[in-house]
């Protein structure tokens, strides 16, 4: 072949480096190489991607109803770490379309291309991946977790309802508090099976936990594992023997008093946030938690995340959401993971269970 004819093969739409779409474009595919090999061109990849457009290759839609501080945040974590598409729903008019277009105007500035959608309308959630539930009250000054039960109630049901009729295939992990009374209402209202309905408390709690270790010790937080188990709340199980700074139990570096008064700030973080802000609370760490719940699940990353989850026996307990590691991937929930406990332990596993149990109670469903 001369030089004269490869480069008139190269040309031709039907050969060569450019081909034709179906409505008559060219475009080029340098990776064709004829036969089989045309259907697996550069080109069609690039094809592929734009024909996003219309309705082909979606990124993972992520829905978060309730564009507070929590889910706003979540939004922002969801699109810098470019996790999917990202539908923002709240009931203020206005405000989650707002903060929507701010974050989808910052990814030229970040560097992340995903889209942020705003809206007050559920049919833009059509389809979602994972659905996070902020949507509710923040816990105020002096105001307990329980007192938040009877408003959040009403709020949570609705927006589930919403969200399951549109996106039947979702994993709804569950923001609102009183947390595990809020993951079991979730379950019962959308009669998702177990592992699609998770609790979001365990990886803020433990993050706490983790923190308040590295500060006593002057370490790397990177270093820190922590192990909390329990319902969300001051009866909350965090678990010294188990948390380890460089895999050495916290039991080997400190003293009795400070693992207590660590334990203790870990139980009481969430209030020790509120009576600071006075106004609304915790927001950071808990959208990142929920966040990395997501990821989780959206890149099937099986990880080991104490989260609450609905238990069918397992700790000996049953018909409840507790906090307890698990293991986190593509199908939500795969599998809990049960430790041996002491006497101790057992004990105060109880006590944190009779305060979900009461809150679950309350709920009267
Ligand atoms: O560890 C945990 N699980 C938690 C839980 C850690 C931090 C916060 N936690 C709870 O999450 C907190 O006690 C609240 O129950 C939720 C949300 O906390 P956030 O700080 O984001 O509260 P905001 O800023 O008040 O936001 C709540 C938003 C607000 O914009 C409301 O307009 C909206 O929820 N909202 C609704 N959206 C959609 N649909 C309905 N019905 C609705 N009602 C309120």
């Amino acid at each position: 072949m001369t030089l004269i004819q490869l480069v008139r093969w190269l040309l031709r739409a039907d050969g060569g480096w450019f081909r034709e779409g179906t409505s008559g474009q060219r475009f080029f595919s340098p990776l064709r190489l004829g036969g089989e090999g045309r259907q697996c061109g550069l080109g069609m990849r690039w094809k592929g991607i734009w024909s996003e457009e219309k309705g082909g290759m979606m990124r993972p839609k992520i829905t978060i109803v309730g564009a507070g501080n929590v889910g706003a945040t979540a939004a922002h974590w969801a699109a810098q770490k470019e996790l999917g598409d990202v539908v923002l729903v709240d009931v203020v008019e206005g405000m989650p379309q707002g903060k929507a277009l701010d974050l989808l105007e910052t990814g030229p500035v970040e560097g992340f291309d995903c889209r942020v959608l705003g809206t007050n309308d559920y049919e833009e959630t059509a389809g979602s991946k994972v659905v996070i539930i902020t949507a509710g009250m923040a816990r105020k000054p002096g105001m307990t977790r329980q007192d938040l039960l009877a408003k959040n109630k009403e709020i949570v049901s609705s927006v589930t309802k919403e969200v399951v009729t549109r996106s039947p295939e979702a994993i709804l992990i569950v923001v609102t508090n009183p947390l595990d009374a809020m993951a079991y209402l979730a379950k019962k209202v959308s009669g998702f099976p177990r592992n699609r309905v998770i609790g979001m408390a365990g990886v803020l709690d433990a993050a706490r936990f983790r923190c308040f270790i590295a500060t006593e010790l002057d370490c790397s937080v990177e270093d820190v594992q922590a192990f909390v188990l329990g319902g969300h709340g001051d009866e909350m199980v965090p678990l010294p023997r188990f948390s380890t700074v460089a895999g050495i139990p916290i039991t080997e570096l400190m003293s009795p008093e400070q693992i207590e008064k660590i334990v203790d700030r870990t139980r009481k973080g969430g209030g020790e946030i509120v009576a600071l802000l006075k106004t609304g609370s915790a927001y950071y760490c808990p959208s990142a938690a929920a966040i990395q719940m997501a990821e989780a699940i959206l890149k099937d990353k099986k990880r080991i995340l104490p989260c609450s989850v609905y238990l069918e026996g397992e700790y000996g307990l049953s018909d409840l959401f507790f906090g307890v590691p698990i293991k986190l991937g593509g199908g939500g929930m795969e599998e809990v993971i049960e430790v041996r406990l002491t006497e101790a332990e057992r004990e105060s596993l109880e006590r944190s269970a009779a305060a979900v149990r009461n809150s679950i109670r309350e709920l009267s469903l």
